[in-house]
């Protein structure tokens, strides 16, 4: 994520005071609309996406549960390292006033609105501006706050889940809950504990945690296990807060391998679960899996999702893709459509992702500048995965992959093959089988048939 305000202009200022309270900012974009005969340049309408359709059990709606990010869609501002921001928003004057926030705000919810979707996310610090000291920081938090609050009251939106932003201040820049000095990690508590406290407030339905800097970038310099530990007591606290206030909202850790840091402990799925498990915090966790760090960690696209949901931790998903011939987090829109399907499979077959959803952690490309873009984008992922979400329906309807995967096993079904599943043969009595039946035959993986399969519904 990167959410740093466009240099202020004279010009840039002038427009944002333009806007009055209740201006308009999308003016010339209406609600999107669902129309399944439109043509292919028309990209302002969904051709799939049909909130009310039922498909599988549920409506499209349900099983989608999308979301957009405050961060990229309403902070982003197309800056890269070796260029200045390309995106520049009429609401925004370039400062980093409450005022300006606020606005920014009122065209987040309109932008909402239009788009159809029910969820948001947000970091604390993407919605209000660090003040002198934690105190003022927290009153500008609770201002901004009440006015969201408010906008979500007049448009039915609800937050999907809240954030801390434990990475951007250089304060962090060892680490938040694993920085070697404890007033930093005391400072990150604290700053957690009001973003529990506003994500309650705002009725959010899950609280994540990404751990931004929570790694390291030489060994050398580095106890593994204190950091660790620390980052374990952390979330302990963490807990016990939440329990305090009588939040209810589902905990996610999300998963990184690396970026900012060379090496982030939660590196993926399966690290992060080993870790939750030593630390006794597997009951008070899930994963919120993004599929741009799974790939970033090596793994196939869905991998990770499939991994969190066979443990039953899969919480929610931040829902992009990378470019596969790059090394870093582009955090692009996901419009591929069998990438779709192979995540919309494992959430109908775990029966939904509730209170969890599909989160945009998506931004436009540096040259996808005009302000329809950001629907665009946002209505081109909706639409890849309602056509994930059909063609993982079918798959699991007809059943045929589900057969052909289930016969692979059954020889655990029944004999020796049931009591090793069940872990109550011996090895003595493998050998004893072994003697008797003779050598195994070793059976086609057919990988190719299966490909062939899926293809056939997506
Ligand atoms: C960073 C990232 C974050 C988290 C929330 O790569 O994905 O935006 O989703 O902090
Ligand atoms: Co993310």
């Amino acid at each position: 994520m990167s959410s740093f305000a466009p240099a202020s202009s004279k010009k840039a200022k002038k427009r944002a005071a333009a806007d009055g309270v209740d201006g308009e900012f999308f003016p010339g974009i209406q609600k999107i609309e669902y129309r399944p005969d439109a043509g292919p340049e028309d990209v302002l309408c969904f051709k799939h996406y049909n909130a009310s359709e039922i498909v599988y059990g549920k409506s499209m709606e349900e099983w989608l549960r999308f979301s957009v990010c405050f961060w990229h869609t309403f902070r982003g501002t197309g800056a890269d390292p070796f260029g200045f921001p390309t995106l520049h928003r009429p609401w925004e004057d370039g400062s980093d006033s409450m005022e300006n926030a606020k606005r920014r705000l009122r065209a987040a919810f309109e932008f909402f609105t239009k788009l159809g979707v029910k969820y948001w996310t947000f970091h604390d610090r993407d919605i209000a501006p660090e003040g002198n000291d934690l105190a003022e920081t927290n009153r500008n938090l609770d201002e901004v706050v009440d006015l969201a609050l408010k906008l979500q009251d007049e448009t039915g939106m609800k937050l999907l889940w809240g954030t801390c932003n434990l990475f951007a201040n250089p304060r962090y820049m060892n680490g938040a809950a694993t920085n070697p000095d404890a007033h930093i990690v005391a400072h990150a508590a604290a700053q957690v504990k009001k973003g529990l406290e506003v994500t309650k407030r705002l009725g959010g339905q899950n609280f994540v945690f990404w751990g931004g800097r929570e790694g390291y970038h030489t060994i050398l310099n580095t106890d593994v296990l204190a950091e660790l530990s620390h980052m374990a007591s952390f979330f302990k606290m963490a807990v016990a807060h939440k329990k305090k206030i009588g939040f209810t909202g589902q905990f996610l850790l999300e998963p990184k391998p690396k970026e900012p840091t060379k090496h982030q402990y939660d590196y993926d799925a399966m690290t992060v679960i080993g870790f939750l498990k030593h630390f006794g915090l597997e009951k008070d966790f899930k994963l919120n899996i993004e599929p741009n760090h799974t790939t970033l960690a090596g793994h196939g696209y869905e991998h990770d999702v499939v991994m969190a949901a066979a443990f039953g931790m899969l919480g929610s998903i931040d829902s992009n893709t990378g470019s596969p011939d790059l090394g870093w987090d582009t955090d692009q829109f996901p419009m591929d459509v069998k990438n779709c399907t192979m995540v919309m499979k494992t959430v109908l077959e775990m029966g939904g992702l509730a209170p969890g959803g599909l989160n945009f952690d998506c931004k436009v490309r540096r040259e996808s500048t005009d302000l329809e873009d950001m629907f665009i984008s946002h209505v081109g992922a909706m639409d890849a995965f309602a056509r994930g979400l059909k063609s993982a329906a079918k798959v699991l309807q007809e059943g045929v992959l589900t057969r052909l995967v289930k016969e692979r096993y059954l020889s655990f079904s029944s004999g020796i093959g049931a009591r090793i599943a069940k872990g109550t043969a011996t090895m003595e009595e493998c050998e004893d089988y072994i003697m008797q039946k003779g050598e195994p035959k070793a059976a086609s993986g057919k990988q190719e048939k299966f490909e062939t399969i899926l293809n056939h519904y997506v």
